[in-house]
């Protein structure tokens, strides 16, 4: 009886938890996190709450679809919900090289309404770039067609209300630009100011506005992008300034001699937010250095702080201006866990890629289909190695530093020179693949092979005795990416093991982060096809690295 009692108590308590979406189970914890909070290459992070939901983008660059849409209940788990550019007549990325496209979003609510600005920087390619404003009464969708505001020349637009008015901040070169807006028509009124220089490191930029305790304050990144990354605030008793520096700038870089040896480096890019309870965090971007000597692969990654903010006092982020991965010290919002997403992707039942799958530029869409639980890409004659056009490649991101990727893929209608596989890209000028390419004599071959630079090799080939499907396979480490291949699905062979440290982003440069994908391609008139059955990726435990020299 007692123990029927102690029974039908449990399942009592538990059903508020288990009654909510997303929730797993009651392994709540108010205690710590592991930064990254959204690990891979999503940079430039801004984030809204309404009510006690969370949304946040991400900056996405040359690929398509743009900015992706997370949400969270407490700042550390992230649920990817959508894109906010997922129509070619939002984005146009045609003739972009890498890095280029989208750079740093804002997102806002006001008054029932999500806003996202950024800036689609390809003004040399296309007329339809510059400063842009899409709206959306659901932030997972379906967001509106872009509204390009004239005259604004910089990056990262940020905005923000006050009294019916609506502002603009953004980064014009080396100062803080600053102006009013039309609320309908999102275009300037009067002349716009410079608000703020910073305080005299390069590239003051990425600005964002908030007011508290009659203070309008003024949040920018500078140092640049990279190891001297830092957070910089200043603040005035007017919106258009005079701003004054926080004399405890910066309020959150790296480069102390405390983080010095933290594997979490590059931190910058910031945005605030107040939780329901009145608690106040950072979101902001760094990298995992992980391969050694200053190099990192998966890109620019959303990691999170808490910040303490008195009234009338500048704030203060994780205690003492710096951060690491192991946040277990932090008192946490309550933490609302996520389902454990499947790491096989297939496509049976009519199942298909999710949001987390991008393309580059804008893509030919008709070359990709689904047919007998089978994602199907047709070859074209744009190759992984042209910097502008989109060949057919479809792709995630590497989350995890190590990681085992195993596909299943096959090739028909293949002639000499057709070339499906598998590839780890960081851009069309640095990637390393493993493919079935189409030989003279009709058979099909194995080939690993790659691009670094100006230098195309082809490290080994295998020779295939038949046409049925293979298994490509990547053991990942912070210093390689170790290939092998397998035609029963069972036993693996060898092929080669690259280094991870020629396709670090600051070897290859760029924005972006590795990327595991497929793709198809051969000379003029081909008619390939690649057929896949299936991704499985799974990530291995973090740190555990081995030296790449
Ligand atoms: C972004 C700029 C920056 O627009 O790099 O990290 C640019 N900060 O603010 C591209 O991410």
């Amino acid at each position: 009886m007692r123990k029927l009692f102690l029974f039908l108590l449990a399942g009592f308590l538990a059903l508020p938890i288990f009654g909510q979406s997303n929730v797993l189970n009651d392994q709540r914890t108010e205690k710590g996190f592991q930064n990254p909070v959204i690990p891979g290459y999503y940079p430039d992070p801004s984030v809204c709450r309404v009510g006690d939901d969370f949304y946040l983008v991400t900056s996405s660059f040359q690929y398509f679809p743009g900015v992706p849409v997370f949400h969270s209940k407490d700042l550390i788990h992230w649920e990817q919900i959508g894109n906010v550019l997922d129509r070619p007549s939002q984005v146009d990325l045609s003739k972009g090289g890498a890095s280029s496209g989208i750079f740093a979003p804002t997102i806002r609510f006001h008054e029932g309404k999500y806003y996202m600005i950024t800036t689609n920087i390809n003004l040399m390619f296309t007329n339809k770039a510059g400063n842009f404003i899409v709206t959306a009464d659901n932030p997972a969708g379906p967001w509106s067609d872009p509204v390009f505001i004239e005259g604004v020349m910089g990056i990262d637009p940020s905005l923000y209300w006050e009294n019916g008015k609506m502002f603009l901040v953004w980064s014009a070169m080396n100062h803080i630009g600053f102006v009013e807006l039309d609320s309908q028509t999102y275009q300037m009124i009067g002349e716009p100011k410079n608000i703020w220089d910073g305080d005299g490191d390069s590239s003051p930029e990425g600005p964002h506005l908030y007011k508290k305790d009659g203070y309008y304050y003024l949040l920018i990144a500078e140092g640049g992008t990279e190891m001297g990354h830092k957070v910089n605030i200043a603040r005035s008793s007017n919106i258009d300034g005079p701003y004054t520096s926080n004399p405890a700038n910066p309020i959150l870089t790296q480069k102390r001699r405390d983080s010095a040896s933290s594997i979490l480096q590059g931190t910058g890019h910031p945005d605030l937010i107040q939780a329901a309870d009145g608690s106040w965090w950072m979101v902001y971007l760094g990298f995992r250095d992980t391969v050694g000597k200053q190099h990192h692969l998966l890109g620019r990654e959303t990691c999170l702080a808490p910040v303490r903010w008195d009234e009338n006092a500048w704030p203060v982020v994780n205690g003492k201006g710096w951060v690491d991965v192991d946040m277990s010290h932090v008192q946490t919002l309550p933490q609302v866990l996520l389902p454990q997403a499947s790491n096989k992707v297939d496509f049976k039942d009519g199942k298909k890629l999710g949001f987390e799958w991008i393309y580059t530029n804008n893509p030919v869409l008709d070359n990709y289909s689904y047919a007998n639980n089978q994602l199907l890409l047709k070859a074209t004659s744009v190759k992984l190695d042209d910097p502008t056009r989109t060949p057919t490649f479809v792709a995630r991101r590497q989350t995890d530093v190590n990681c085992v990727v195993t596909t299943s893929m096959s090739m028909k209608n293949a002639k000499a020179g057709d070339r499906v596989g598998l590839t780890v890209y960081m851009e069309s000028r640095g990637h390393y693949d493993v493919a079935l390419i189409g030989a003279p004599d009709g058979s099909q071959q194995i080939e690993l092979s790659y691009r670094l630079g100006e230098i195309k090799h082809v490290a080994k080939t295998v020779k295939l005795n038949s046409k049925s499907a293979v298994q490509f396979r990547i053991d990942v480490t912070n210093s390689h990416y170790a290939f092998s291949y397998s035609t029963d699905g069972k036993e693996f062979l060898p092929l080669a093991k690259m280094d991870s440290f020629f396709l670090s982003t600051e070897t290859m440069g760029g924005f972006t982060g590795i990327l595991f994908g497929w793709f198809a391609e051969g000379e003029a008139g081909t008619r390939a096809v690649a057929a896949i059955d299936w991704m499985d990726y799974q990530p291995g435990s973090e740190y555990k690295s081995q030296s790449a020299f």
